[in-house]
């Protein structure tokens, strides 16, 4: 399925982050270039070929997708699409790696279940990047080697600077927190079975119907507790941490940028203003190993579509449990084998 070992990559929507995916494919990891590109704004996709060249823009995802010129598929753009464009890719047997959410509800991530697993081939990745973040992949082993003992708190900490729509709770959650159900079930290797979520509007001047500010409750696995703080109009910059509480010490994520600066009377580090930068090195790190394991035909390390339909039924239970102000269960059904 590939030309001379490079497997030949279409990006679905060159916003910044498919243009983000689009330029690691074509410049920094290696294996892979790419040939397609579609965004629904023309002038947008052509910024994006202009930075890889040798690419084209074409003007319709599903050519993409059916194009003779692409192995394999990034989809980047809105949610409300990634359910077709992933069930186009699956139904041209091709994979692809979706940005999450995998879909816009529980509903659609099972129709992609089905038919991937109709397929009997594991086509479907998500880009959750937090797991091949260094800090999270160093917090990640510990908890998993035993060393501190059962974890027993994950505590965590989801801020954005700002955010360029006016945001309801379910949008926050769906969009944002989903990054936090995926972390907390890869961390602590376990399924969330119930959730209390309640959410606040942080800035007066927002418009009355705005949550940006929610207080996430999870149990996972009978005896692990989560709480997790999502804010996304934070203002001072983006940051993305977590500790774990564990039985003999705990483990927490470091910040990436390390520089002690000293200015004004003041000495301190600097934060990130978003995640393309906050995880410039994860974003990587997700595509190489997505590239690698294609061309040696491996299962992605990373997220698959499972785990994208896991983190929206904790989501649907999170967006209910606001809605009614009590604890919900969120009824996962065992992983199929397929998925294992
Ligand atoms: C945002 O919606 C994203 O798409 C990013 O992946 C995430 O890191 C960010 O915190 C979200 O709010």
């Amino acid at each position: 399925m590939t030309v001379d070992n490079i497997i030949r990559v279409g990006v679905i929507g060159t916003g910044g982050m498919g243009t983000r995916h689009a330029v690691n494919l074509h410049r920094r990891v290696s294996g892979a270039r790419v040939t397609a590109v579609y965004d629904f704004d023309a002038a947008r996709a052509e910024q994006a070929v202009a930075q890889c060249p040798g690419a084209v823009a074409l003007r319709d995802p599903l050519e993409l997708i059916a194009s003779d010129r692409v192995d394999a598929v990034v989809i980047a753009s809105p949610d409300a699409t990634h359910v077709e464009y992933t069930l186009a890719c699956l139904a041209a047997r091709k994979p692809a790696l979706c940005e999450k959410p995998l879909a816009a509800s529980p509903a659609e991530a099972q129709r992609i279940l089905q038919s991937e697993t109709a397929l009997g081939q594991r086509l479907i990745s998500v880009g959750f990047m937090r797991r091949f973040d260094p800090q999270h992949t160093a917090v990640q082993r510990l908890a998993q080697d035993g060393s501190l003992g059962r974890p027993i708190i994950y505590k965590g900490v989801h801020r954005n600077a700002s955010i360029p729509y006016s945001v309801s709770g379910a949008v926050v959650i769906t969009n944002s927190a989903s990054h936090d159900f995926d972390a907390a079930r890869w961390l602590l290797g376990q399924e969330v079975e119930e959730v209390f979520v309640r959410g606040v509007r942080s800035h007066a001047s927002f418009s009355p119907d705005t949550t940006d500010l929610l207080l996430m409750q999870l149990t996972l696995g009978g005896s692990t507790m989560a709480a997790i703080e999502v804010f996304v109009a934070a203002e001072y910059g983006y940051e993305v941490g977590v500790e774990l509480v564990c039985e003999r010490g705990t483990a927490a994520t470091t910040q990436p940028e390390l520089a002690l600066v000293r200015q004004n009377r003041l000495r301190g580090a600097t934060v990130a203003y978003e995640w393309l930068e906050r995880f410039t090195d994860a974003y990587i790190e997700e595509a190489q190993a997505w590239v690698d394991a294609l061309s040696h035909g491996a299962i992605f390390p990373g997220a698959s579509a499972w785990d994208g339909y896991a983190a929206l039924r904790v989501a649907a239970a999170c967006i209910q449990s606001l809605e009614i102000g009590l604890p919900v269960k969120v009824g996962l059904e065992e992983k199929p084998l397929f998925y294992r």
